[in-house]
Parts: structure tokens; sequence; C-alpha cells
């Protein structure tokens, strides 16, 4: 399908052309184009074939010229001959949440910026206050839109992502014009980063709505609001900048959109494909047959017309989900969690007493919980001694013992060391219930050390689990250089059990890694790695994060029951 990647150049030659101050009409027939390409569902390859591109909405003679020109030639020449004479640092300033075709051609013309650097330079100047039609506010929102681009390319954790939206659907939805409203997007569909938030909207009032949203909050900047949709930029829970997109959409089409816009856009470039060969029409308005519409209010309309199961967003990414002949109906739910295998209490670096790790696992229905606190190397987190170890699983017993509905195991989080022996000798492991072995350091080691430290880590019977396998940290630290065919096929073989920390820092393994694990024999287990009580809630980024690698209950130890559990723990010591 090329038709995106016309569009997108389509809209570049208006962005040229207006910054270069060119012909209104001209600029808006190219975006006129550009809209009608991104909207057609089939591929203009064919349609130029047919010679049918001025069927397209907004397509006259010339566009379809240039269409022509792309599918020989693999460019369009006016975009070339502006790209020459234009600066290309120009279409890195449009990128700006602030920043839109009209100012840009301003501070170009003006003040000749025309690229970040420079745009960063004039503000450090105080140049731009000078222009017209600048002032100290705009100002202060191409600063932020400058800062935002260079954030990690702007994008923010999911957990954040998540919890900003849940805060802002609960606003939203109290409005009286709105019917519903669904976060749809990459947040959705529980992505590990999320670039902005999308929100869709069902209302007959839908400029009403919009100019709602863009007084959702006084510190909202408003980067768009029209008739279908709005755009605000707010901070998130740690004062990220995040762009929210809101669309307001009718009944009848609400399920077509929630759809469309939570993508991602590969698996609705598959499904308009699909679509097609069954004879029908699908964009964002709802499915078509000829001109009748004949699904849209809800998603599971259109799959089922489509003779296809809803497909729950986590598996939207084109990854053979359409393909599947599954349903995705058992993939695993939060419910099916039984307990939490890595947790941390006072004794260690944790917040929380063990007393009281033990009556936040029991309020949240937990049937287990492992105490696994740091080993001795951890020495910054209070890492156990042996002989503190000791004393500590004693406490543990006792405490057990007096727990009420809840299976307390005896555990460590035990450091593989840079030599890649473990930080506790064997009968130190033994006496445990339950160890997880984890690297903490020396992390930039070669490929085949990394590699060998975990292996031989998994080939100890006394080890039932591997945290955080990867030992990245979501935009700050990069996954060690493992290689995850040899791990997975260790654990495979050794039935050690792989972690998916469900931190939000971490979410590791990360989605592609779940499944294949899964796919070659490895069992999982979701852990918090909690330090905190209030960390226990975390779960759910774990979860979702194996839904997203197509696990079900049976590939994730603690769903099992507590006899099932032991039954494997017990298995595997001996
Ligand atoms: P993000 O925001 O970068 O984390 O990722 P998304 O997936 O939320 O992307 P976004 O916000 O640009 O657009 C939301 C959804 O809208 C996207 O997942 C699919 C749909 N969408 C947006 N643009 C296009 C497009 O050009 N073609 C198609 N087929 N779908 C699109
Ligand atoms: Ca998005
Ligand atoms: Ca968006
Ligand atoms: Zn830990």
């Amino acid at each position: 399908m090329i038709n995106h990647d016309v569009a997108r150049l389509f809209n570049q030659i208006a962005d040229l052309l207006e910054i270069k101050g060119e012909d209104p009409f001209r600029i808006n027939s190219y975006r006129k184009a550009a809209r009608g390409i991104d909207e057609w569902s089939e591929d203009l390859t064919s349609v130029a074939q047919r010679g049918e591109l001025q069927k397209i909405p907004g397509v006259g003679k010339g566009a379809a010229e240039r269409i022509t020109q792309y599918i020989d030639q693999g460019h369009i020449t006016i975009h070339r001959e502006l790209l020459d004479e234009m600066p290309v640092g120009l279409l890195e300033l449009l990128k700006v949440p602030a920043l839109g075709p009209k100012k840009v051609a301003l501070l170009y013309r003006k003040l000749d910026i025309h690229s970040t650097e420079t745009l960063a330079k004039a503000l450090d100047d105080g140049k731009i206050e000078s222009l017209p039609g600048f002032g100290a506010k705009s100002v202060e929102k191409i600063r932020d839109g400058l800062k935002f681009l260079e954030r990690s390319a702007g994008r923010n954790p999911l957990a954040l992502a998540i919890e900003t939206a849940e805060a802002l659907a609960d606003r939203i939805r109290q409005w009286p014009e709105v019917k519903k409203v669904e976060l749809a997007g990459s947040a959705r569909r529980a992505v590990e980063t999320v670039g902005d938030l999308d929100f869709v909207c069902e209302t007959d009032k839908g400029r009403k709505v919009v100019q709602r949203f863009t007084r959702i909050s006084d510190k909202a900047q408003v980067l768009a609001a029209g008739s279908t949709k709005g755009a605000i930029l707010i901070a998130d829970p740690h004062g990220h900048p995040l762009q929210v997109d809101l669309r307001v959409i009718e009944a009848e089409s609400f399920g077509a959109a929630l759809l469309y816009f939570t993508g991602s856009k590969a698996h609705n470039v598959r499904l308009r494909e699909w679509a097609i060969k069954k004879g029908f029409k699908l964009n964002e308005y709802g499915l078509f047959k000829g001109d009748r519409q004949v699904a849209g209010r809800t998603e599971a309309d259109i799959y089922k017309k489509l003779g296809l199961p809803w497909m729950p967003p986590e598996v939207r990414e084109d990854r053979g989900e359409i393909e599947a002949k599954s349903d995705f109906s058992d993939l695993v739910d939060l419910d099916d969690i039984r307990g939490d295998l890595h947790v941390h209490t006072d004794a260690s670096d944790g917040r929380n007493s063990l007393e009281e790790m033990i009556e936040a696992a029991r309020q949240r229905g937990y049937a287990y919980l492992g105490i696994t606190d740091h080993s001795q190397s951890s020495a910054i987190a209070n890492g156990l001694t042996p002989d503190r170890l000791e004393r500590h699983v004693e406490t543990i017993r006792a405490a057990a013992k007096k727990a009420k509905g809840i299976t307390v195991l005896a555990g460590t989080e035990c450091d593989i060391l840079a030599d890649g022996r473990l930080d506790y000798p064997d009968d130190v492991l033994a006496e445990l219930d339950i160890v997880t072995a984890s690297i903490h350091s020396a992390q930039g080691q070669d490929r085949d050390r990394i590699t060998k430290r975990t292996i031989d880590a998994m080939e100890n019977p006394h080890v039932d689990m591997i945290g955080h396998p990867s030992g990245r940290l979501l935009g700050k630290r990069e996954a060690m250089n493992l290689d995850w065919e040899k791990i997975f096929e260790t654990a495979a073989r050794t039935q050690t059990a792989l972690e998916v920390s469900a931190s939000w820092h971490r979410l590791d393994l990360k989605d592609v890694h779940v499944r294949q694990a899964i796919e070659a024999g490895c069992v999982l287990v979701i852990n918090t790695d909690a330090h905190a009580i209030t960390n226990l809630d975390q779960m759910r980024w774990g979860v979702l994060t194996a839904r997203r690698g197509w696990a079900k209950p049976e590939n994730i130890l603690n769903t099992r029951t507590i006899a099932k559990l032991r039954a494997w723990l017990g298995k595997r010591s001996s």
C-alpha cells in the first residue's frame, strides 16, 4: 500500500508551498488530495492501472499525474524541487507542536530560522518575541514544543500515559453532550511507550465537546480545535508534556472510528485489504457495501461482518493476528493472576514491612506471595548476608503461619554476579521456597559473557525464575546484549520461569520476547518487583505486556493454584 506515503508527500508539498507563500488555492488542493488518498482503502497502484485515480475524492488531473509519477519513478518532481530550494530542517520545525506552516513561514522569512537548532538559538537570544504575532505566550508554547520534540522523540512510558488518560476520560465522561468516550491509539493497544493519547467520543454536539475539551485545564495548550477534532498539550504525572487528540463522532460511526484510531496503522491497512477481498470498503465512518453502511456502531459488528472475531487492542499490530484463526478471548487477564512472586520488604530496600506486604497482597485477593529481598552483593539495596537471610526466613515462616488465607513463600532475589556465580551458595538457596536470579551489575558485558551468566543461573536447579531478564529501563537504559534464542531454549529445557516485570519502568520481558519465549516452550511469571505496597498495583502493566505477546493463563506460572505452584516448585528443586 503506497497510499499513506503518497498522502504524506502531498501534505509536505502543501506545507512547503505554504512556507514559500504560494497561492492558498493550490496549497489547499494538495491537502484535499492528501486526505482523499489517505482515506482511500484500495492501493493507488491498482486504481492507477484501471485509470481511475480521479475517482478518488480531491484528486484532479494534476494530482493524478503526480501519483502516476510516484508509481513510475518513486518520487514526485515538485516535491524534490521544493526540497532542493528550501532547507530540509523546515520539515523538522513543522513537527514542533506549537508550530504550523504559517508560523514556520514567518520564522523562516523574517529570522532565517530553518532548523530546530536555529530555532533554539533564536529563543535563547530573545529574538522571537520581537516578531509580530509572537507574544510571550506563544514563545513559551514554542519553547515547550521544542522540549517535547527533544525528549526521547516525545514518547511517554505506558503507565504514565494511561494514568493521565483515565483521569481525562473520567472528566470527559461527565459532560452532558458526551454519550461515550473511549481511549484509542497506542495507549489502548498498551504499547510500551506512547507518542500521544487519542480519544474517540460519541456525541451529536461535536463542536461543543471539542470546545470543552480545549478548556479541560487552564494549563493545557490548544494545538487544534475544530468541528471534528481537538488537540491539546498537557503534562503527565511526572511533568512531561503529552499531546492529547480527541475525535468526535456520531453513534453510527463510533465503532468504526474507535477501530480506526486504535490502530495500529499496520493492522488498519491489513484489515482494509481484508475488507476489500470480501467486497467491502472500510474507513473510519464504517464498513460499506457500495454506498450502504453495513456496520459501524461497534467494533465487534465490523469484525463480525468481516468474518473475524473481535480482536483485543493489544494484538492489533499486524503480527499475524488477522490470519491467526484464534479468537484471542483466552489471553491472560488481571483476574487470572493469583499471586506475586517477586516483592521486597524493608529487610532489604523495600519501604513496607513484611506484615504490611502480606496484608496488602491478601487484600488484593491473592492466594500467595513470594518474599524475595536482595542478596548480599546488592549493597546499595541493603542486600542480606547469609546470616541475615537465615533470620529473615525464620521471620517470614512465623508470619506465614499467622497469615490467614494467603500462602507466604520465603525466597530471595539472588544476584547473578559479574563472573557468573550466584550470590549465595547452593546450601543457602536450598533452604528457600523460591529463588529469583537477576543481573544487577556489569550489564555492559559482551553478548557471550552476559548470555552465559544468565544461562548458568538457569542451569542451577535451585533457581526458579530469572528476574527482569533484559535489564532495560524504559527511556533510560538499553537492554543487555543477550542471545535470546539461547536464553529461551535454556529456559524451556531447564523449565526456569522468565519474568515479565510489571514494573512500569521495565516491562521486561517485552511484548515480542514474551511471544518468542512462549513459542519456544518457556514458562513465564508476571511479577511487580514491588518495593512498596502501592507498587502491587503495577501488575496490570505486566499483564498488558504479556497479552501483547499473546500469552494465555497456562503460559503464566502465577495463574496456577497454590497446589500446582508448589508442585511445580517441588519438581524443579529435586
Ligand atoms: P503513537 O501515538 O505514536 O504512540 O501511536 P498511535 O498508534 O497512537 O498513532 P497516532 O496517534 O498517530 O494515530 C492513532 C491511530 O490512528 C493509529 O494507530 C492508526 C490511525 N491512523 C493514524 N494515521 C493513519 C494513517 O495515515 N493511516 C491509517 N490507516 N491509520 C492511521
Ligand atoms: Ca497516539
Ligand atoms: Ca494521535
Ligand atoms: Zn527485585
